[in-house]
């Protein structure tokens, strides 16, 4: 983005947001999150809140996204858990004055609706753990502690997500199955799109197929949806 259509974009995205504005850019694993985030780096008045991946691979020493792939079975829950925390972090961050928009990479509901209710059906959590991380994620969304004004959805189909995740091949992630990636696109449809579970957001849903450069110009061209929901 040029520095004059950065400032013309600001006069116009501040004047129809009014406010503190919170954006979650949500979608598969590869779908490209990280490069949507990446390309509103230059925007003064705009916060990019990423994934807390660094966190999460030292948990007081403990590579905890290594040993959730490792072991399902038993890291599953102690793993969520930890993403809520982390992710209520992100949600209750306050605004920087200068920088009324917030853009989140993922939001504390779809740990719930996908990664949670996948690792339910698939009996990697059990019923018990299922409740207790369901009932903190309630507490959360109703003290006010998981807002969001708008979703961004990229979709990208679970082909091209499980070829960009073997293309980059982040050590940790090499057993992720392709599995995991169809089931998250499922519960990804059936939430944003089907609605089976509910949306705390308007969402903005952008196709996620394309190449880089033209996910870049998609990108440039719905700049003021993605920052306040408007065109
Ligand atoms: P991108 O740019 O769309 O490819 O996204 P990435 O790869 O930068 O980030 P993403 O969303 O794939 O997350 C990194 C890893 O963390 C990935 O292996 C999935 C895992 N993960 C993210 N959020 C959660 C969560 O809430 N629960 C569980 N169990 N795993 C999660």
């Amino acid at each position: 983005l040029s520095k004059s259509n950065i400032q013309d974009l600001e006069d116009r995205v501040l004047d129809k947001s009014k406010s503190n504005f919170i954006v979650a850019v949500e979608g598969n694993i590869g779908s490209g999150k990280t490069t949507l985030l990446q390309h509103f780096e230059d925007v003064p008045f705009c916060e990019l809140i990423d994934e807390p991946l660094h966190k999460w691979t030292n948990v007081y020493g403990y590579n905890a996204l290594a040993m959730l792939y490792q072991d399902p079975q038993r890291w599953s829950f102690a793993f969520n858990m930890y993403a809520l925390l982390t992710r209520v972090e992100m949600h209750s961050r306050p605004h920087k004055p200068s920088r009324p928009v917030k853009m989140l990479e993922r939001s504390l509901y779809s740990t719930r609706y996908c990664f949670v209710q996948n690792d339910f059906v698939s009996k990697t959590i059990n019923s018990f753990e299922f409740f207790t991380f369901d009932q903190w994620f309630n507490f959360v969304v109703k003290t006010g502690n998981a807002h969001v004004d708008l979703i961004v959805y990229l979709r990208a189909s679970p082909e091209n997500c499980y070829e960009r995740l073997k293309k980059r091949s982040r050590k940790e992630e090499a057993g992720v199955p392709m599995e995991l990636i169809q089931s998250l696109h499922n519960l990804y449809d059936d939430w944003l799109l089907k609605k089976k579970f509910p949306i705390p957001a308007p969402v903005l849903l952008l196709d996620a197929d394309y190449d880089l450069d033209t996910m870049k110009t998609m990108f440039n061209s719905k700049r003021e949806e993605i920052l306040c929901g408007y065109s």
